[in-house]
């Protein structure tokens, strides 16, 4: 059966739990307490780069959320999670890239950085931007492909439900707000959302990890 190495605080991992139960994948959860358990030999071997998640299917590894919502994607193609005609199949690639390469980094500053900071008034113009393009992508469509879950909503509401705790007003971008909302509706994202303690510790550890990565530059 599919190993899935994973810890349910890790916005990555998360992307990837959520694939997995969304297409109804039977796997093996392996849990990473992250706790120094990352960087003993045999998980070096799987991912040299001490991160999770990873999964290992038979004698195959991969590594790399995106990498691995691909591969399931292509392996396991029911229910479909990228759409096949080609303008939606590059909505859903490009928010899904906006989302990882935009947003994610301005959560992570919210998160950590103080409130009057440059930094987080920064961060915090970054992400309206950011909504205001999602909002302008949605539509009126249910999902960022249409009518359909996508890898892009899975990676997107994952990433932006990070910042429940934070108020950024949502409110203010009522298409984003009613596609979050529709989300967290469905059943595999109650059972996987964070707790608001959850997050705590995901913020503890992660200062941990940043100290230590700082530490060895
Ligand atoms: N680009 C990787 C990043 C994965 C990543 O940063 N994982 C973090 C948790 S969110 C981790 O495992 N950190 C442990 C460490 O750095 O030792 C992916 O998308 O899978």
């Amino acid at each position: 059966m599919l190993k899935f190495y994973y810890n349910p605080r890790s916005p990555m991992a998360r992307r990837v739990w959520r694939g997995l139960l969304e297409k109804g994948i039977e796997f093996e959860p392996i849990l990473m307490k992250l706790n120094g358990d990352q960087i003993e030999s045999e998980y070096l071997e799987l991912n040299p780069f001490h991160h999770v998640p990873v999964i290992v299917d038979g004698d195959f590894r991969v590594i790399e959320s995106l990498a691995i919502l691909d591969y399931l994607e292509a392996k396991y193609p029911t229910p479909a999670l990228l759409p096949k005609e080609p303008q939606a199949l590059a909505t859903v690639k490009m928010v899904q890239m906006v989302s990882s390469n935009e947003l994610l980094p301005k959560v992570i500053t919210l998160l950590f950085e103080k409130e009057d900071s440059p930094k987080y008034l920064q961060a915090k113009q970054h992400i309206d931007i950011i909504l205001k393009f999602w909002s302008q992508t949605l539509g009126e469509k249910l999902y960022f492909g249409g009518d359909n879950l996508s890898l892009a909503d899975i990676i997107a509401g994952t990433d932006i439900s990070m910042l429940n705790s934070i108020d950024i007003g949502l409110s203010n971008y009522p298409r984003v707000n009613d596609w979050l909302q529709r989300l967290m509706q469905r059943e595999v994202w109650q059972k996987t959302e964070l707790t608001a303690a959850e997050l705590e510790q995901f913020k503890r550890v992660f200062m941990i990890l940043n100290n230590r990565k700082n530490r060895d530059k």
